[in-house]
């Protein structure tokens, strides 16, 4: 298994196009301001340098509204990187943006093939074993796909439930350490973190859920004291990152970022 699921080296990030107004959103609660999202995007690129990482920003693709969230394209793991098949399909097209990047860092490149779907925000990296939430944009076939792929590099993977109306399964969680998870009370409540040490949000901020570890630095979404707290107080290095332009499309921070 990993040895540590938080301790990373490199980044990879992409800028934001002007396009993100046309971003997938579940409800539309107005479009993203971009020149904030850009001060947010550069704050979070150099939080994740601060925190050690040699950081590979990429161009903007304006053909592809959604294309700052990386993390979905991808899964990185210490051996291998396998290229994901969005379910999303006007982002089908940002994986081949992405595996000729991926293709310079790692001599193992896979591919999840059709008919499968899973997306890197349904997928969640611990220390014991891979787990991947079922929801609307991954299948069953995509994580029979995956299942395969990982289990050839010794990897465990379970299926767990996305809860519904939830975008992605890490909408809701974020790994904080080895043992520790940070999670919205209706995802702990489905039972699949049973044996792990859980932080929940504090009511009402249940959008902090989608946070990062990397190496000692907590990126958090700024705003949400109470959860903020919880982590200074369970000794965790929480940085606040405006977050109010990505929210507006489903984002936070796991999506902005491939972490390897
Ligand atoms: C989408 O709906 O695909 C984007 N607007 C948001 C993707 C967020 N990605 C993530 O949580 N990993």
């Amino acid at each position: 298994m990993i040895e540590s699921s938080y301790e990373f080296t490199r980044a990879i990030t992409r800028l934001p196009a002007t396009s993100i107004v046309d971003g997938l959103r579940a409800e539309n609660i107005g479009d993203p301001d971009y020149e904030q999202m850009l001060r947010d995007h550069a704050h979070y690129v150099e939080t994740l340098r601060l925190a050690g990482a040699e950081v590979t920003e990429l161009a903007a693709l304006g053909d592809f509204p959604d294309s700052v969230f990386v993390e979905d394209v991808a899964l990185c793991l210490p051996e291998v990187a396998i290229l994901m098949r969005p379910g999303a399909e006007s982002r089908a097209g940002e994986v081949a943006q992405m595996a000729p990047v991926l293709g310079d860092f790692y001599q193992q490149l896979l591919s999840i093939e059709a008919p499968g779907h899973i997306e890197g925000g349904d997928i969640l990296v611990t220390a014991r074993e891979i787990l991947v939430g079922g929801s609307a944009r991954t299948d069953a076939d995509g994580i029979a796909q995956l299942d395969d792929i990982v289990k050839r590099f010794g990897y465990r993977l379970r299926e767990v439930a996305t809860p519904a109306g939830v975008l992605h399964f890490k909408t809701d969680c974020s790994l904080l350490d080895a043992e520790t998870i940070l999670a919205t009370r209706r995802l702990d409540a489905s039972g699949c973190f049973e044996g792990y040490r859980v932080i929940h949000t504090a009511d009402g901020e249940e959008a902090a859920a989608n946070s990062i570890r990397y190496n000692d630095l907590v990126l958090m979404p700024a705003g949400f004291t109470r959860t903020r707290e919880r982590l200074l107080q369970a000794g965790f290095d929480a940085r606040e990152i405006n977050n109010s332009e990505c929210a507006k499309l489903d984002g936070g921070m796991s999506c902005l970022s491939l972490r390897f």
